[in-house]
């Protein structure tokens, strides 16, 4: 029997406010991640969202700076374009039936993108079927992209075939985020992600790289939810840099995490976060495949 080869990339959503990215990231994922919103972060994008499948593996994300509205905006755009061209393996950007877009340094970075860019004209619902081809005539001309959809992410009119689209343009490449980890235990998953943010953070050179994140406790009880999670390092001297002077290395570490972990889950949140010294993690197989070594 023969195997479809393994897709996996990242699917950069961008766009202004309130053009729908969040209703189309829903209409996109479906029910099957509930867990996922918006305030997730990772290191290398704010994740919005994974589609697991048997043979792909879709990550949908954006960058904190993009939800800013007003004059902010402009720039968290460009600096939004700059992450999506190193990063991005699509970029989705959504625009409404309304929008007439003014920034055409935007614009014109995105042309230069070296990936598909999919422009989507969404809430077709609100227009006719002459306005929505005005829309499409105009951001043909003024951008050329490499596909234009128009779509309705509220009414899931246009999301099958554009989902078609993304999975005949994702590159073949193994799973990013371990897909055992992500249905079974996807908040424990998100937590350890957040901690390796603020490792990424808080400590210079080979520290960083030097930890691993295990997360051994997540209770959720009524009002508050309690984790302990660990970080293992290989040596003793690295354990006395993450900890720091008087613990207050650990401790700022420990409070950015449970600030952010606070607005993902929209609860209080206890964290008990330890270090240990293990010198053998670098061979520990889910270690391996996080970083896509195996699957
Ligand atoms: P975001 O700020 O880009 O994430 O936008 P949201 O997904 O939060 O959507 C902003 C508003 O537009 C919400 O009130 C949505 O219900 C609405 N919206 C999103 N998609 C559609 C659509 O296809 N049709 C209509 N009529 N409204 C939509
Ligand atoms: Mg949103
Ligand atoms: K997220």
């Amino acid at each position: 029997m023969s195997q479809a080869p393994h897709k996996a990339g990242f699917v950069s959503i961008v766009g202004k406010p309130n053009v729908g990215k969040s209703t189309l990231m829903n209409a996109l994922v479906g029910e099957k991640l509930s867990i996922i919103t918006s305030k997730a972060q990772t290191t290398r994008h704010r994740i919005m969202g994974i589609l697991n499948g048997d043979d792909f593996q879709i990550v949908y994300s954006d960058t904190p700076g993009i939800i800013k509205p007003q004059y902010a905006l402009h720039e968290s755009m460009m600096s939004f374009v700059r992450t999506s061209l190193e990063d991005a393996d699509i970029i989705l950007f959504v625009t409404d039936i309304y929008e007439k877009h003014d920034e055409d340094d935007v614009i014109k970075r995105l042309q230069h993108a070296q990936v598909p860019i999919l422009l989507l004209i969404n809430k077709i619902d609100q227009a006719t079927e002459e306005e929505v081809n005005e829309k499409v005539a105009y951001w043909q001309e003024k951008m050329n992209p490499t596909e234009i959809h128009p779509i309705s992410a509220l009414h899931n009119f246009g999301v099958e075939p554009l989902f078609a689209r993304l999975m005949a343009l994702l590159p073949e490449h193994p799973a990013f985020y371990p897909k055992d980890e992500l249905t079974d235990k996807p908040e424990r998953f998100f937590v350890s992600e957040i901690i390796r943010e603020k490792i990424f953070l808080n400590y210079k050179k080979e520290i960083p790289y030097s930890c691993e994140v295990v997360v051994e406790e997540f209770k959720e009880e009524e009002d508050i939810i309690r984790i302990r999670a660990e970080i293992s390092v290989e040596r003793k001297s690295q354990k006395g840099i993450v900890i720091g002077h008087k613990g207050e290395a650990l401790k700022k570490v420990g409070t950015q995490a449970r600030l952010d972990m606070e607005q993902f889950f929209q609860k209080k949140i206890f964290l008990d976060l330890y270090v240990r010294v293990n010198e053998n993690w670098r061979t520990d197989q889910k270690l391996l495949r996080r970083f896509g070594y195996s699957e």
